[in-house]
């Protein structure tokens, strides 16, 4: 797990969804990330693991909106100072939320909208609504995308049905939302991951920023592999995420970071780049860091985020 003492990052959830998943990324224990736990609903927030902030006392009982995005969004403007205060000095703001709720869909894009007025490279990571969770929830969710996407820089959004082909075993119904917890979670300590990684090698926060201010939808993979083929390998399964909405074709942006041992060849990092890069339109903007680990023995490592993806 990588340290991060050099600038602030904040993970804040909103709503239930949202809360739940920031509370595992809290769990995974990275250093130096502020975490918080956004809700309208005061009961939900008291068994929060991280800082708790309550939003909306004078908009309506304390026990969430009950799926009405325009109470959510009237409860994080009625707060939209103390918002504003939570991402002073933030550089990058990850705001985590499940759409189709009230507090999730409507106070969401106005988190994300301080923590982008507060100067924070904001990066939403996103559920919609299960299909049988009815046509309502999923107009509700399309909205708050919407004003979401008018606010944060970037957006990853995972489809809850796209988490059924996630795992080959049976999916209760019972542990449905917790496994779209891990994946909220996952996908931001993913990004995470290579933006602190990045930045400890050679790609500073501007790079960053260029790849990823303003670029709309992003798109995350992460793979390894071993063994003669594995450029080959690990590029295919790289640049495919089903959980993900979005691939990665015609990306405009993409930030690429490889580790491997000390026995990797000039050859295999050029393949993997290349290759990668030919999936994206032919004037991204691509950034690249590596580093050796010589603790992944024969696995080759990529990450990479891809921006402004269709
Ligand atoms: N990740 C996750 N998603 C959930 C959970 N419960 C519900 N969801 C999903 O997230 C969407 C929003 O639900 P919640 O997060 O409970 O809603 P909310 O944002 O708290 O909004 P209100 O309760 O209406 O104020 C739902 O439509 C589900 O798709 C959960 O425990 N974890
Ligand atoms: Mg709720």
């Amino acid at each position: 797990m990588f340290e991060n003492d050099f600038m602030k990052i904040t993970v804040a959830g909103v709503g239930c969804g949202g809360n739940n998943s920031v509370c595992r990324v809290a769990d995974a224990k990275p250093n130096g990330i502020t975490y918080y736990g956004i809700d309208t609903d005061k009961k939900a927030l008291r068994s929060s693991a991280v800082t708790p902030i309550h939003l909306g006392a004078n908009h309506g009982s304390g026990r969430g909106c009950g799926g009405n995005a325009s109470l959510g969004k009237a409860a994080a403007e009625e707060n939209y100072e103390l918002l504003l205060d939570l991402f002073k000095d933030c550089v990058v703001a990850f705001i985590a939320a499940g759409l189709g709720g009230g507090t999730g869909s409507g106070a969401a894009p106005i988190v994300a909208k301080a923590a982008h007025e507060a100067g924070a490279l904001t990066i939403a990571v996103v559920t919609k609504p299960f299909a049988f969770e009815g046509s309502r929830r999923m107009a509700v969710a399309d909205v708050g995308l919407e004003e979401l996407r008018k606010y944060s820089d970037a957006v990853i959004i995972i489809p809850n049905e796209n988490v059924k082909n996630s795992t080959t075993q049976k999916i209760t119904f019972a542990n449905a939302f917790r496994l779209i917890d891990d994946v909220l979670c996952e996908s931001v300590l993913s990004v995470l991951e290579i933006l602190t990684k990045a930045m400890l090698i050679n790609i500073d926060i501007a790079d960053i920023n260029t790849v990823l201010r303003n670029s709309g939808d992003i798109f995350i993979g992460n793979a390894v592999a071993e063994g003669n083929d594995r450029v080959r390998k690990v590029v295919e399964a790289v640049i495919k995420n089903p959980l993900l909405e979005k691939g990665m074709n015609d990306a405009k942006g993409l930030i690429i970071y490889l580790s491997a041992n000390h026995n990797v060849s000039l050859e295999e990092i050029n393949d993997i780049s290349n290759k990668i890069a030919e999936t994206t339109s032919p004037d991204a903007n691509i950034i690249w860091g590596f580093d050796f680990d010589d603790s992944l023995g024969d696995l080759i490592k990529v990450s990479i985020i891809a921006s402004g993806v269709k």
